[in-house]
């Protein structure tokens, strides 16, 4: 079975804590904090890799997490920073988390994209050592890894595309074009996965795909339509393989419009590729047909098509010319510069509904949620949330300082807020008491 979708959860790992130390040492009776800071925790890395086919490793929604960064120690010790979790997927592989908003594409081997980033590290009590604050007994907290549920969708990369209905002669084809062996027989949908074939020919190598025969109703999904259109929206050429001789005994011409409507509706740009077409089989019908077929097809078609091949997979006739009208359609254009050996190259994120806007992250709102209570949203005051204890009476007051400076108490006040009332932040209920800034 080819598996081309796939979906996974992903968890970057948690930054490590940072530590509440003080020196000891024989001579220093009262010896200053030497808490070190917490590690970064890992990041879960989608890598291209052209070793893997399909995304069966994938099935049954596999969950990948990174490890948590480790926590700090005393004597100024800082937790190491978590290793990346690799998650190998093949090229032409598109993930979308569509909770987040955000899309990766690895089409090229050594490709990387961070889908999950690790949460920072806490700082510990030695970072808030100070003239106010000589021996703190608080440290930050790790904050947590993104999550995520991708979608993994692999489209195949392919320079050329065999399209046409069932039994059209596709699969034969590309057995005899390339040592590819896919399934040939004398039924509708013999082929139900996509197969990958190589030509090479003058020190080029040109990649072809099979795929299952296309019926009417394709691109709206009927048969194995829609989502194998999908695999060749990626190609540079499509080659519409048209059987001289149907066994059905149906026209030709009809059979011909029935795909290219297909593609048309299908959309995506297939309608747009080049294309070659090839009249298959041409060892059932004598070469005078063959002639007054081509003829007839060259007229009609004129320079919608860069040309009209003739073969049979039977005898092997114009299969030769086939290939070389297949390299001289695909420009040899050079792979894009990958940097050196062992240098990375970072997908390129797409955001598909997520709008950034600069600042919205420093943003925070205050509301009144009811006599004496209140709600404070804003990412950054949520995250100061997160990295603080606040069992922990010396984190409350940095707390309490720390938004105070960033404006909240203000605009607290101004909705009516009086100290000891409820303040809400990103689900944690608590007294809020700020007496004189501490500083
Ligand atoms: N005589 C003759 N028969 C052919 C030729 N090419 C294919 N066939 C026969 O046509 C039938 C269909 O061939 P396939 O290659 O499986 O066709 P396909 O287009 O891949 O079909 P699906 O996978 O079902 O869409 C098989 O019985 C083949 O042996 C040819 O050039 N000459
Ligand atoms: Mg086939």
């Amino acid at each position: 079975m080819f598996h081309d979708r796939a979906t996974i959860s992903v968890l970057a790992g948690a930054g490590g804590n940072g530590a509440v130390s003080f020196r000891r040492e024989a001579h220093v009776p009262k010896g200053g904090p030497d808490g070190g800071n917490g590690g970064r925790g890992g990041d879960v890395v989608l890598v291209c890799d052209a070793s893997r086919r399909d995304l069966s490793e994938f099935h049954r929604g596999a969950h990948f997490k990174a490890k948590r960064g480790g926590h700090g120690e005393g004597s100024q010790r800082h937790g190491a920073t978590s290793p990346e979790r690799l998650v190998r997927v093949p090229p032409g592989t598109v993930a979308e988390d569509t909770g987040r908003g955000v899309r990766w594409d690895l089409t090229r081997p050594g490709q990387r994209a961070v889908v999950a980033k690790g949460g920072a590290g806490g700082r510990g009590n030695k970072a808030f050592a100070g003239s106010t604050r000589q021996t703190p007994r608080m440290a930050e907290r790790g904050l947590d890894g993104e999550e995520g549920r991708l979608e993994l969708h692999l489209k195949l990369l392919a320079d050329a595309g065999l399209v046409g209905l069932p039994n059209a002669g596709k699969s034969s084809l590309l057995a005899r074009l390339t040592r590819a062996r896919p399934k040939v027989a004398d039924y509708p949908f013999t082929t139900l996965d996509p197969a990958l074939g190589t030509i090479e020919m003058d020190d080029r190598q040109l990649v072809v795909a099979d795929i299952p025969g296309l019926i009417e109703g394709a691109s709206g999904g009927a048969g194995l339509g829609h989502e194998f259109l999908a695999h060749v929206e990626r190609c540079r050429l499509l080659v519409h393989v048209l059987d001289l001789a149907p066994l059905d005994g149906s026209d030709p011409q009809d059979n011909h419009a029935t795909i290219e409507a297909e593609l048309r509706e299908h959309g995506g740009g297939l309608a747009e590729l080049p294309r070659l077409l090839c009249l298959s089989k041409a060892d059932l019908v004598t070469p005078e047909e063959v002639e007054q077929a081509v003829g007839e097809w060259r007229e009609r078609l004129g320079h919608e098509v860069l040309d009209v091949a003739v073969t049979s997979a039977a005898t092997g006739q114009g299969l030769d010319e086939l290939r070389s009208a297949l390299v001289r359609a695909v420009p040899a254009d050079p792979e894009p510069e990958i940097a050196g050996s062992g240098d990375v190259v970072e997908a390129e994120v797409t955001a598909t509904h997520r709008v950034y806007r600069p600042g919205v992250a420093d943003a925070v709102t205050v509301e009144r949620t009811g006599p004496g209570a209140f709600r404070v949203t804003g990412e950054r005051v949520e995250r100061l949330l997160a990295r603080h204890d606040l069992d922990n009476d010396e984190s409350l007051r940095y707390l309490e300082d720390r938004m105070r400076s960033m404006g909240v108490i203000k605009s607290l006040v101004a909705k009516g807020f009086e100290p000891g009332d409820d303040v809400e932040i990103a689900g944690t209920v608590f007294e809020l008491d700020p007496g004189a800034p501490s500083r």
